[in-house]
């Protein structure tokens, strides 16, 4: 049955006959031709006023769109937030005109003709890519291809977790996908899909244009994957039609949605449809069309209007079903308003994504405790005691592991697996895909009323770089538990010693990168990385045990400066700094020079960008005034000379690792607190 916010296009066109100008009675399918074209023109003109761009993707798909976007989809234009929108991920954003010019069709406040003219161009709402956070109405930040399919699998967790919590009067929606042939030749597809079928994420639909074209040609150059069969072997509902038959889209969005698997429907299109030379071709794909061809294009497509206008007649049935939702959004707010305070506050919370009061008490029970039986312990063995407490007052937490749930220690008590057959749980083992694991958490983040944490080596951290840029990129509160965070990890030897990857992560802006020294910073670090909002945390923590430095409770979180001052010296000649488990060798280290009569101070530096954050003054009051300064951290150097400088000293790696017990690692690498002593007594002052 099509619901009453579904309706077709036509009687929202009626209903809104009083606000815009009549229009010439016509069939339904001239009706849609003329609203599919306007998508067509809008991207060929903005395409050829920037000079660049891709026409050929909004062309070929705007017949799909038209159906989804005027008949299926639920949505208000008036509040492009509304917490139960279907979601609608347009995972192929070198399209993203598609976008634009829907929003400017459907009548999205700020999606002015004038943003659309300015496509492109700096500080438009246009930009080359959509930008969640930018562009009101843009899910996710799409450009690099998968990662948007990705997304929606974690939007479709999120839904369905949400809708078992809250129920269904309150969350209830789809999410739609339109995906490309590069979004499926991505590996991230797999992992997506699979999850998302072995979930049996029913409400997830991915729309998918095959029109058989990618840059270099046609797919056939590269391709013989046979995507129905592909998909129904992950356990989706799959089938094909022609996606230029707006009855066939419609069916099929009508099958999909009582479908009790994900669906995908391949809609064969021609990419550029209505460019008689470059349609159906790579030419179509990602450049201006040029005069000629638009002029072509135009004829061909009987499409009269001068660039950038589109006839009141054609805007009047695209605006009516701009507003098509808005009874709807009327009633889920009466809803919400219904529900008993406590419930509802609750909801309210978690969408906006405020943390609850009790975090606070939460984090200070465990410093209490700790600081009352001090206990020696990894870092991730730290981390688990935290989330047994952050997870007891935190119901939105949703943990995970990429198949390394007893290795990350990120399954805390009580858990209960997210699963096909139980949507309410907190905990989703994710299999083997750490990718997927990541671009799913964004999804779940950018939903909104979750934070999701995951947990892998931190050595796979380059498995799941693409998604963490995009979470920083977008702003996005995900938490990544990454344990085994250096040679400390041992005899898995050198293809699991992460090396670089603290400089790597380090490199990306935005991201907080938090490596704790006990099991104290650990709790400080994930009260921290809660409270980072507006981006995503890297917790970097030991396999190996690490012993407890801090002993005295101090209310303070003394990690929220990103280093602090853990050893005092009067009169220090030298500083040591040091991250993680390296900070227990510093201590050490500061104990030989004082044996040897030369004051040294210690510094842990849990967070470097919380540190480098800092106004001037305090960073240097930080830093401290000793001349000689050295680091110490079981990753290469890079970065540490924004503290030590250039001439500071370092103990660290400039190597791969090797296989063997940890603890002859760090002597085989020289990263012990003699070297560090020594390396002070070599630093220049
Ligand atoms: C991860 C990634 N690799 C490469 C690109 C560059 N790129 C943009 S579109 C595209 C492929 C275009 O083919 P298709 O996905 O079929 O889109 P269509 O040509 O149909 O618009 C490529 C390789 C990208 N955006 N993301």
């Amino acid at each position: 049955m099509t619901k009453p916010d579904r309706l077709p296009a036509a009687s929202a066109t009626l209903a809104q006959a009083a606000r815009f100008p009549a229009a010439p009675a016509m069939s339904a399918r001239a009706e849609h031709d003329r609203m599919a074209n306007a998508i067509r023109a809008l991207a060929m003109d903005a395409v050829e006023a920037a000079k660049s761009g891709h026409p050929g993707l909004p062309m070929g798909a705007a017949d799909i769109a038209t159906v989804l976007f005027t008949r299926f989809l639920k949505f208000d234009a008036a509040d492009p937030a509304w917490p139960d929108r279907d979601r609608f991920v347009l995972s192929a954003g070198h399209g993203s005109m598609l976008l634009y010019a829907l929003f400017y069709l459907l009548g999205y406040d700020k999606m002015t003709i004038e943003e659309i003219k300015r496509f492109r161009q700096i500080g438009s709402l246009t930009p080359g890519h959509p930008e969640h956070g930018h562009t009101p109405g843009v899910e996710t930040t799409t450009g690099p291809l998968g990662q948007g399919l990705a997304n929606a699998v974690g939007m479709a967790i999120a839904e369905r977790h949400l809708a078992s919590v809250f129920g269904g009067d309150l969350v209830d929606h789809f999410t739609y996908v339109l995906a490309s042939d590069g979004d499926l030749m991505e590996g991230i597809s797999q992992e997506a899909i699979a999850l998302a079928g072995h979930l049996k994420l029913n409400k997830l639909i991915v729309l998918y244009d095959d029109n058989g074209i990618s840059i270099d040609g046609p797919t056939a150059l590269t391709d013989s994957v046979d995507q129905i069969e592909r998909f129904k072997s992950a356990g989706w509902a799959a089938s094909r039609i022609d996606g230029h038959d707006p009855a066939a889209i419609a069916a099929a969005l009508e099958a999909a949605q009582k479908s009790a698997a994900p669906s995908l429907i391949a809609c064969r299109t021609t990419i550029g449809y209505g460019a008689p030379h470059k349609g159906g071709t790579e030419k179509a794909h990602g450049a201006p069309l040029g005069a000629d061809e638009v002029a072509a294009a135009r004829a061909r497509l009987n499409w009269t209007a001068p660039a950038f206008e589109i006839p009141a007649a054609i805007l009047s049935p695209w605006r009516a079903a701009g507003e098509r939702g808005g009874t709807s959004r009327l009633a889920w707010q009466k809803r919400l308003a219904a529900l008993p305070a406590k419930l509802r506050a609750e909801f309210e919370r978690r969408s906006r994504g405020e943390l609850p009061q009790q975090l606070g008490e939460a984090i200070s029970g465990l410093k209490q405790k700790l600081a009352a039986s001090p206990k020696d312990m990894a870092t991730r063995a730290a981390s688990e005691l935290a989330l047994d407490a952050l997870t007891a007052v935190l119901p939105e937490m949703i943990g995970g592991s990429a198949d390394l749930t007893g290795s990350n220690n990120t399954r805390a008590k009580g858990m209960k697996i997210l699963n096909a057959t139980d949507y309410s749980g907190t905990f989703i083992h994710y299999g083997v895909r750490e990718h997927g694991m990541a671009a799913a958490m964004n999804g779940m983040a950018l939903h909104g009323g979750i934070i999701p944490y995951s947990g892998t080596f931190l050595v796979f951290s380059d498995y799941c770089r693409p998604a963490i840029r995009l979470a920083a990129l977008m702003g996005q509160r995900v938490i990544h538990v990454m344990t085994h965070d250096s040679i400390g990890l041992g005899e898995d030897g050198p293809t699991h010693q992460p090396v670089e990857h603290l400089a790597a992560l380090r490199a990306i802006p935005n991201l907080k990168v938090f490596r704790p020294a006990d099991a104290v910073e650990t709790a400080e670090c994930w009260a921290l990385a809660l409270q980072n909002r507006n981006g995503p945390s890297v917790l970097a923590l030991t396999r190996q045990t690490v012993p407890q430095l801090r002993r005295g409770l101090d209310a303070r979180n003394l990690c929220a400066e990103g280093a602090y001052e853990l050893v005092a010296a009067d009169g220090a000649a030298v500083s040591l700094f040091a991250s993680g488990s390296e900070v227990a060798i510093a201590v050490e280290a500061a104990k030989l020079l004082a044996a040897r009569g030369v004051s040294a101070r210690v510094v842990s530096v849990p967070c470097f960008e919380l540190l480098l954050a800092l106004p001037h003054a305090r960073r240097a009051a930080i830093v401290g005034a000793a001349k000689i300064k050295v680091a110490v951290e079981a990753g290469i150097r890079q970065g540490w000379d924004a503290i030590v400088g250039a001439d500071g000293g370092f103990v660290g790696m400039t190597s791969f690792g090797a296989s063997a017990p940890y603890k002859e690692l760090y002597r085989q690498f020289g990263i012990t607190a003699e070297k560090v002593a020594a390396a002070a007594a070599l630093a220049k002052g």
